[in-house]
């Protein structure tokens, strides 16, 4: 059926490499390749090229259980993420490539008193901030989630932080339709180029050392995820950041059974369908730092066992196939958009467990702090916080046990 399907225009050029770009941004995950994209529309800032050591959206972009929401507590926080959210709403259209932002809501699940409290605190806050979420009651929830147990043997569900408009998208999609966008805008995408090296002349950064040669630059923007530490070791200063695995597992397909998200996060998991109808599992991070995009094996039996407590209809799937990615957690589990010591280079780095929803709104911020030195999207969160003591805790709005 597909032979007469030849010829295709490829979504994204694959030129070699130029001597010297004005904007080199490394790591072709979301992140990057957003940044690399608002550069180009509001800015005008089109000689880029955003540097992969493998094939694009191969990292956590593309690895992650896609949840959108912005039901942070703080107040840069709400900002970066509800900016994201909104830009999810349209940014199909946008691209002009269907990303399946399907917003089907998200429920955070409430299953002890300091919960309760916990998420009652984030509604107000998010009411003040202008970001549409609710606590709801269990029967609501249940009227929601007809599959849920509300009684669970020992958290029974008491209720739920609740944002309609938070949801899911197609992960490869993000990363292939702001590739496709700035390929069209001339920028260089260049896959299979692994950065080794930064160069400095005096304080200011100079370009690139890769293994297709080396590569000037005015400006360079660092957004490699879960390598910011060896990255930030090339240019000689250190990030308080660590690198840790965190997987995830999908079931075999089934009949659609649930039109949300759901995160149980005193238990410690969360489940979402699929499109195809595989139930989409995600659990922990591991206990120690490591390197390896696969995570512990103990994280799989005790996700699903804490997730049977709520979803009883879980012990009877068959799961299909387990992965992870290496996340980049800071102390205060925000991440770190901001100056480095070395002039003209930029870091955006320590989304952790939680980056993929803020894709568009870190791209925008990002960009605006390159191109213009500051962004009221990103001040809050730049590497001085951490001498400063202006700690940005979202501990618990991160969902994730780390
Ligand atoms: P990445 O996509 O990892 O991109 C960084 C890129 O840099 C990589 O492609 C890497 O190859 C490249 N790179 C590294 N070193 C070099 C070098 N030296 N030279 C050139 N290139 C280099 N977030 C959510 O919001 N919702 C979720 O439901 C969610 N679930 C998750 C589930 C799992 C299992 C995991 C692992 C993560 C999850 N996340 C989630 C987090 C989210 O995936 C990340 O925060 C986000 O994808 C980070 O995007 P990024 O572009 O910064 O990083
Ligand atoms: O940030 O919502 C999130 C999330 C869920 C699972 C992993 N990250």
């Amino acid at each position: 059926a597909l032979r007469h399907h030849t010829g295709w225009e490829r979504a994204w050029s694959s030129p070699e490499p130029k001597k010297k770009y004005d904007v080199i941004i490394i790591g072709a995950g979301g992140h990057g390749l957003a940044t690399a994209y608002y550069l180009g529309k509001n800015f005008g800032i089109t000689n880029v090229a955003v540097l992969e050591k493998g094939w694009l959206g191969g990292g956590n972009t593309g690895r992650n259980t896609t949840i959108i929401r912005s039901n942070y507590l703080q107040d840069p926080s709400a900002a970066i993420y509800e900016k994201s959210r909104s830009l999810y709403e349209t940014l199909s259209q946008d691209l002009n490539y269907n990303i399946m932002y399907s917003p089907r809501g998200v429920i955070m699940l409430a299953q002890t008193e300091h919960e309760v409290r916990g998420y009652q605190r984030t509604a107000h806050a998010n009411a003040l901030q202008g970001v549409t979420t609710e606590f709801i009651s269990p029967a609501r929830v249940k009227e929601i989630v007809p599959i849920i147990n509300l009684d669970g043997p020992r958290y029974p569900v008491l209720g739920g932080l609740w944002q309609a408009r938070g949801g899911t998208a197609r992960h490869d999609a993000v990363a292939w339709g702001y590739a496709r966008a700035c390929s069209d805008m001339g920028m260089h995408i260049l896959q299979k180029c692994e950065v080794t090296g930064i160069t400095r002349g005096g304080a200011k950064v100079t370009g690139v050392s890769t293994n297709r040669g080396d590569i000037a630059c005015d400006k360079l923007g660092v957004v490699v995820a879960g390598h910011s530490g060896h990255l930030a070791d090339m240019a000689g200063f250190r990030l308080p950041i660590e690198s840790v695995a965190l997987q995830a597992l999908v079931s075999e397909p089934i009949k659609p059974c649930m039109d949300c998200v759901v995160m149980a996060n005193t238990v410690h998991g969360y489940m979402s369908q699929s499109d195809k109808g595989e139930m989409v599992i995600g659990g922990g991070t591991d206990g120690y730092n490591n390197f390896t995009q696969r995570g512990s094996f103990h994280h799989i039996e005790e996700t699903v066992r804490a997730l049977i407590e709520t979803f009883p209809m879980v012990s009877r799937l068959k799961m299909l196939r387990q992965w992870g990615g290496i996340v980049d957690v800071t102390g205060d589990r925000s991440p770190i958009l901001g100056k480095t010591p070395v002039d003209g280079m930029f870091i955006n780095c320590g989304w952790g467990t939680g980056g993929f929803k803020a894709i568009p709104g870190s791209g925008w911020g990002f960009a605006e702090l390159i191109a213009k030195g500051h962004s009221p999207l990103t001040d809050a969160f730049g590497l001085d916080r951490f001498h400063q003591g202006r700690f940005i805790d979202e501990s618990v709005a991160a969902g994730v046990a780390h």
